[in-house]
């Protein structure tokens, strides 16, 4: 649905004259997109609810007058689930930042959709206890999109996604119905769990205003290893030797071109003497001298079975940030080319296999592009990011790379895949949902959106 209201910005301002709605250009441009540079913004207006009542005015004026609306966040996304490039109207979350409630026996913190994961972080951390979800966006990335998103990061192998601390959600749907779902309950076995509909869904059944989220234990003291591999078969060998003996909390990986970018970005020294195909960073619980004594074990009986060609183990949390800048800087640094991204996963267990094939492919069809790799390899998910060579127009290389898309969710699909693993399917990948869902799923998911927006009226043409 196109925006059909030439009007949206006096509409939505009648129906709602309290709301704060902007049309000034830069404000329509800053708003109108995430990191994704494939679609340029152009948005009628950007609406600023400042409370929860006014979302629900917003958004029953919408629905009557069939405004199409894109919910937005701290507009960190990567596949375009916040661009709004048709004359939508942004919904900002940027005045819905207040903490409400901290509860301690439930170890239950309740934000609005506006407030920036770090915050959440810092202030668990502030109470003695810990929000694990964590990425490198996470100083901008707001609390409702990483919830809409159903965002990861590098901890998913230990504590798992966001919906894994979704204790409860209030969401407004298509006619303006604030919908509070779980309360916060650990157990809650009355019917249909509506919040884990929503968490995921991309903007598209309602606007996500509040959530209550579950927090944990803090971390142990940890110690960070950066180990150099010459091949997929001794990386997974590591990454078994270290599961089995060490408290992994993390296991990412890299490719030397993605070293090489990192360097050059963020000016860093190479890691080890030695330079090697592949980079591992594991993160471990390292509180005792025993667990320390351990980890250099798990590292020399590695190194011995010739698994390792380099390593370096932390000896400080000075150095254990340094290290993580390897694999954190990676994404911005390469972000000026631009990069064109896919987020793929499959099961750990077919990596290797799922690599090796996807490499070879790149080299049949794309010799003449620079395909970096990097992701969190622990739990399956790789992120593959095509650079545009200097020369190439940006349309011309994104047809290109619609091209390769094609080869590779085909394999993807093949390979049991997904073709998002975290960072959704927003507007780009769009088109190839069906490689990865069943017709009859995409049927149900269309008719579950029929249910919560009548209307149509969010993030049309995002997603379904
Ligand atoms: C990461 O893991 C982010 O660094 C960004 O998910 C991934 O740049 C990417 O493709
Ligand atoms: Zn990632």
């Amino acid at each position: 649905m196109k925006n059909r209201n030439k009007h949206a910005a006096a509409t939505l301002k009648r129906a709602c004259p309290d709301l704060n709605v902007v049309t000034d250009a830069s404000v329509l441009e800053s708003h109108g997109r995430d990191w994704t540079r494939f679609r340029e913004p152009r948005p009628a207006a950007v609406a600023f609810p400042d409370s929860v009542s006014q979302v629900q005015q917003l958004v029953a004026a919408a629905a009557a007058e069939g405004i199409a609306l894109v919910p937005s966040g701290g507009r960190t996304g990567l596949s375009g689930g916040a661009v709004a490039a048709e004359g939508e109207v942004v919904v900002s979350c940027d005045r819905l930042r207040r903490v409400l409630e901290f509860n301690r026996v439930d170890r239950a913190l309740t934000v609005e959709a506006g407030v920036v994961t770090a915050t959440v972080q810092e202030r668990a951390r502030s109470e003695g206890l810990y929000y694990p979800v964590s990425f490198a966006a996470e100083g901008s990335s707001q609390i409702g999109g990483n919830i809409a998103t159903n965002a990861g990061g590098i901890r998913v192998l230990r504590y798992g996604l966001t919906r894994d601390q979704v204790a409860g959600l209030k969401v407004v749907t298509g006619r303006g119905e604030l919908l509070d779902c779980n309360r916060g309950l650990i157990k809650n076995a009355s019917g249909y769990d509506l919040r884990h509909l929503f968490t995921g869904s991309e903007g598209t059944l309602g606007l996500i205003v509040e959530a209550t989220l579950r927090l944990t234990d803090p971390p142990l003291p940890s110690r960070v290893m950066l180990l150099g591999v010459e091949s997929m078969d001794a990386l997974m060998n590591v990454f078994d030797a270290l599961r089995t003996r060490l408290g992994l909390t993390a296991f990412e990986f890299f490719t030397d071109r993605a070293l090489h970018h990192v360097r050059a970005g963020q000016g860093l020294p190479a890691p080890l003497d030695t330079g090697c195909p592949l980079y591992v960073i594991a993160e471990f619980d390292c509180p005792s001298e025993e667990q320390e004594e351990m980890a250099m074990t798990c590292f020399e009986s590695c190194a011995e079975e010739g698994w390792l060609l380099d390593g370096v183990i932390s000896q400080s949390d000075r150095q254990i940030a340094d290290l993580w800048r390897y694999r954190e800087g990676i994404s911005e640094s390469i972000s000026h080319f631009p990069p064109y991204k896919n987020d793929l996963s499959v099961t750990v267990s077919r990596v290797p296999d799922f690599l090796r094939r996807m490499e070879g492919l790149m080299g049949e069809i794309c010799p003449d592009f620079e395909v970096v790799w990097y992701g969190h390899i622990g739990d399956g998910n790789l992120h593959m990011n095509i650079l545009k060579p200097a020369g190439l127009d940006l349309e011309a290389f994104e047809s290109r790379c619609h091209e390769i898309s094609e080869r590779t969710y085909a394999l993807t699909r093949e390979i049991g895949g997904s073709i998002s693993a975290e960072h959704g399917i927003g507007l780009l990948k769009r088109p190839w949902l069906d490689r990865v869902r069943s017709p009859e799923e995409i049927e149900f998911m269309r008719g579950i959106k029929r249910v919560f927006d009548p209307a149509g009226i969010f993030n049309p043409g995002k997603l379904l």
